[in-house]
């Protein structure tokens, strides 16, 4: 079968649910894949950040391979001797007490909101019922029941009614905000620190040290969504750590704590807030199961023994160095932090267009909200595959008048 076979097959058979852009990738290594037909693309979207390791990185293969052969799900009705290894690393690497593992991106929020919920009633003394959470415009923290009831984006949340309560959003970027929505009833905030759907939207220094000092004087929790932003994508291992004295109480992970293999997601956070759970609160059958954690151990191997956090920040810095002096008369702004990295070309400006023309020329991003084009390469990606990467980016930028 040929690429428009296969995309035929999804428009027959799919819930049209997602408008992809038209190319088919049947093998990836590092951050190059192919189609079927065997062109090769350099890959500027790395799964979301999903893939910040690379394409089947060989360590991450091998860990999958050696647990394919002892044992890869047991619940958590047992222990198994993978989970707590796993565990472990997770806390030493990210620097926080305790982790609560869980699948997907929006499980960890969910598990990050419910955990707000409980402290606002056991630790700050909030009635059941009445707690609050404050969120801001623009947020995508994933697709379930109570996080579209957080989103602004009606595209997200239109007809999906009833809504979960308990949310109050404020603008982004605006501490003052936040501080004028508290009230003795708020349990928590959740911010991401790079706002990524919104279109790599990077709030000014000082916010989230703004953020964080909000929820210490008002006892709240500063829940921090690293999903996207996480894992040395922004050129710090997460991104609240460009700012001094920004820790959160809660972060959420996951994307490339799967290494690019299998959903694996997880919040962290110190005893005194996640003692909140006992045994049957809350759970799933996938969290913590042991292919996962063998994963979850390699994935973060990869980023420290490879210094893919320095490697982001270097390459970062080029890319916005070069895009930003391709001469386009439509480009309004280059932005971004580490390999996380947008172009944002003037309002009402089609960029899906442009992604067609970097299609061809053998690059493949995804624009947002019709005028911005991500770039965000596998942070293994080498200086030279990056320049390469970038003169495709000019020869495609130059042919737009
Ligand atoms: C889709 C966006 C990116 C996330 C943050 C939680 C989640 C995500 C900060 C949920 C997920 C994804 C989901 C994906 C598109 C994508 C995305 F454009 F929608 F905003 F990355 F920029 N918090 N982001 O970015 O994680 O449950 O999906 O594992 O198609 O919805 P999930």
């Amino acid at each position: 079968m040929k690429s428009n076979d296969y995309i035929a097959m999804d428009e027959k058979y799919g819930a049209h649910n997602y408008h992809p852009l038209p190319v088919v990738i049947s093998w990836a290594e590092g951050c190059r894949v192919k189609d079927p037909e065997g062109k090769t693309y350099y890959d500027f979207l790395s799964a979301y950040s999903a893939v910040n390791q690379g394409h089947r990185h060989p360590k991450i293969i091998k860990a999958v391979k050696d647990q394919l052969e002892l044992c890869t799900l047991t619940s958590r009705a047992f222990h198994n001797d993978r989970m707590g290894p796993f565990l472990k690393k997770l806390c030493e690497f990210t620097g926080f007490e305790m982790a609560l593992p869980m699948n997907t991106g929006a499980e960890a929020v969910e598990t990050a909101l419910k955990c707000a919920r409980r402290w606002g009633v056991e630790v700050k003394g909030v009635e059941n019922g009445k707690q609050e959470i404050i969120c801001v415009e623009e947020n995508f923290h994933g697709r379930t029941l109570a996080i579209i009831s957080m989103s602004s984006d009606p595209d997200a949340y239109v007809n999906y009614g009833p809504y979960c309560p308990g949310f109050k959003r404020v603008p982004y970027a605006d501490a003052s905000a936040i501080e004028k929505a508290v009230t003795p009833n708020t349990v928590a905030v959740i911010i991401e620190p790079i706002q990524g759907e919104a279109g790599v939207f990077v709030p000014p220094a000082g916010y989230l040290k703004s953020v964080r000092d909000i929820c210490t004087k008002n006892k709240m929790l500063f829940i921090c969504d690293e999903i996207q932003t996480g894992f040395s994508r922004t050129g710090k291992r997460f991104a609240w750590q460009h700012e001094e004295g920004a820790r959160p109480d809660i972060m959420c992970l996951g994307k490339a704590l799967g290494g690019g293999i299998m959903p694996i997601s997880a919040i962290v956070a110190d005893h005194d807030v996640m003692k909140v759970f006992t045994p049957g609160t809350h759970g799933s059958t996938f969290g913590g199961n042991p292919l996962a954690a063998a994963v979850g151990m390699a994935a973060l191997d990869v980023l420290v023994d490879e210094k893919l956090d320095e490697n982001a920040d270097r390459l970062g810095k080029i890319f916005r160095d070069e895009v930003g002096k391709i001469s386009c008369p439509k480009i309004k702004q280059v932005r971004g932090k580490g390999l996380l990295n947008a172009v944002v070309f003037e309002k009402g400006f089609e960029a899906y267009n442009v992604c067609l023309s970097l299609r061809d020329s053998g690059l493949l991003a995804k624009q947002t909200h019709g005028n911005i084009i991500r770039f965000a390469p596998p942070l293994v990606i080498t200086e030279k595959e990056l320049r390469e990467a970038i003169a495709i980016i000019k020869s495609v930028f130059e042919q737009i008048k």
